[in-house]
């Protein structure tokens, strides 16, 4: 077993380590928080995945790069900087991260006391302050013009998810395919319409911008009273469609059922979750935005949902190598249940559309 305390020891915090304990579910790096003794700062300590983040070092360059850049904005707006961005915390040699006897990469933040997570938006009063932050999250790194490393090549291109599940669907690692045809269809069939939309951006008519690129609710900070404090998981900050964050988003709040609904009669999108956060998106981006990014915001839901069946399959097919998994069909049960989020757009794309016209229209 890793001797955590002795890993935690190798960073410069201001007091040392009490006890570490294991934090949140994220599926794909191991967390945990460091306790200090008394009143002392706590830590976040994370084992970030060398199988999954090629270059974690560059990775960790970009976090420190981006979080500065937002600390200036924080500070230059009064606000707290101690709790409204991530701060990085070095090793005792001023490195980023630490690479342990087994080549694992570990990091340090400091952990913000008294906010609150969550997994699910449970009130449209919630989206909307969710879309506020991710717009405000956006908006200051608008003028961030230092090169950022591509942490995970492709991530939401989905000319490059077509190689991998081509190839994954060819060598069958798990042998799993066969009984696969009905699902494998929902990917073949929404194939050229996801890769017209994708070269609207490799033509330029879609910009990119610096954006998350992993916006779901439990990557956001709120305080007690519910305003988004601080983005976290910054892992995937790179340079994208600022479209994404936005689809993203719309994948996790406004599904009435889980991720991984066993009851799929239990997950559908609500235009509700969907007004709100939209709402609060443009409330802080309309006006930026250029006319096309506009103009496929609601397509950008269809799109980025459409990519995780594809993710979550892909996987499964390829014998459960990516996302950590709890039962052996985890991921199969995952597929459906975004299908059935899909689906739930695609039946209510027209009013989808028609909230963006009208809320973009109440802001510029
Ligand atoms: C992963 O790291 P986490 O759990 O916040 C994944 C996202 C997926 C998400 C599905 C680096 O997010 O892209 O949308 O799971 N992150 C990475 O819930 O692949
Ligand atoms: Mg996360």
């Amino acid at each position: 077993m890793t001797d955590l305390k002795n890993i935690a020891d190798h960073f410069a915090l201001a007091s040392p380590a009490d006890h570490i304990e294991s934090l949140g579910d994220g599926f794909i790096n191991d967390t945990f928080i460091i306790r200090t003794a008394g009143d002392a700062e706590d830590y976040i300590l994370q084992r970030k995945n060398k199988d999954i983040f090629p270059d974690v070092p560059a990775m960790m360059e970009n976090i420190r790069k981006v979080t500065e850049h937002i600390r200036h904005k924080v500070a230059a707006t009064c606000g707290d900087i101690s709790r409204e961005v991530m701060t990085v915390v070095p090793t005792k040699n001023g490195a980023l991260c630490y690479c342990d006897e087994n080549g694992d990469f570990w990091a340090v933040s400091i952990f913000i006391k008294d906010t609150v997570a969550y997994n699910k938006a449970d009130t449209p009063a919630l989206a909307y302050m969710g879309g506020k932050g991710i717009g405000k999250f956006q908006a200051q790194l608008a003028d961030f013009d230092e090169p950022l490393a591509e942490t995970i090549k492709g991530f939401h291109n989905i000319r490059s998810r077509f190689e991998q599940w081509d190839r994954s669907l060819a060598i069958d690692k798990a042998g799993r395919k066969a009984n696969l045809a009905e699902e494998i269809n929902w990917i073949e069939n929404r194939r050229e319409e996801m890769l017209d939309f994708w070269k609207k951006v490799e033509d330029g008519t879609i910009p990119t911008r610096v954006t998350h690129n992993d916006t779901k609710i439990n990557n956001i900070l709120f305080d007690k009273d519910g305003n988004v404090l601080c983005v976290i998981d910054l892992d995937t900050v790179m340079s994208a469609p600022a479209l994404n964050d936005f689809g993203d988003a719309i994948r996790s709040y406004t599904n009435t059922g889980d991720e991984d609904d066993n009851n799929i009669s239990n997950v559908s999108m609500s235009v509700q979750m969907f007004e709100a956060y939209a709402d609060g998106f443009l409330s802080e981006r309309a006006t930026t935005l250029t006319t096309s990014e506009l103009d496929h915001l609601a397509f950008s839901a269809r799109y980025i949902t459409y990519e995780q069946v594809l993710r979550f399959l892909m996987d499964y097919i390829d014998g459960d190598t990516y996302y950590k998994i709890k039962y052996s069909d985890h991921n199969l049960v995952r597929t459906r249940a975004q299908y059935r989020l899909l689906q739930s757009m695609e039946e209510q794309y027209d009013t989808m559309k028609n909230i963006i016209v009208r809320l973009t229209e109440k802001y510029i």
